[in-house]
């Protein structure tokens, strides 16, 4: 267990289909803690090194084309192994694929218009906070519902 952070984007699927709220209830409920959220405009610069590793493939300019297509909204999400819990609560890639009960499974049907973007290692988040989030832009705070969402030997200081 370790106290982690993970950015998520809401593409621009979940945007024109009104599901923002949705999302972030969501997130909410789970008891993850929201430290940063901006709305942006995606630009190609940013999005060449975001999917750098689909580089090539057939659907690249095209994820690239749906990305800029409308802003997105940007998240750093806080909370024990905050990763992988949110990773099962987005579900997997394709929305057709993702199981009932997570956002791509209950929320999309596409592969590609599949309504956020998840962080999918504790490495790769923090090079993906950082190049969406300036420092000044992520918050310290307490909440005040943290004794009841951990036990008492999973809370720290400015959790
Ligand atoms: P995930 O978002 O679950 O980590 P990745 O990193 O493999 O999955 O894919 C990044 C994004 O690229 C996906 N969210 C989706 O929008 C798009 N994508 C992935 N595979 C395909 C595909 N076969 N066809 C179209 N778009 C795809």
């Amino acid at each position: 267990m370790k106290k982690e952070q993970t950015l998520i984007i809401i593409k621009p699927d979940a945007l024109q289909r009104s599901l923002m709220g949705e999302i972030i209830n969501r997130f909410e409920r789970k008891g993850l803690k929201i430290v940063g959220m901006k709305m942006v405009q995606l630009e190609d610069v940013l999005l060449d090194e975001h999917y750098c590793h689909h580089k090539g493939k057939p659907f690249f300019e095209s994820l690239k084309k749906f990305m800029k297509s409308a802003p997105v909204v940007v998240l750093v999400l806080s909370g024990i192994n905050a990763v992988k819990a949110t990773r099962l609560i987005v579900g997997a890639t394709k929305g057709y694929e993702a199981d009932a009960g997570t956002i791509r499974g209950d929320l999309s049907i596409s592969g590609q218009a599949n309504i956020v973007h998840a962080s999918d290692s504790s490495e790769n988040a923090e090079g993906e906070i950082k190049r969406f989030f300036k420092l000044d832009e992520l918050f310290e705070y307490k909440k005040i519902d943290y004794e009841f969402v951990y036990g008492e030997e999973e809370r720290e200081e400015n959790f």
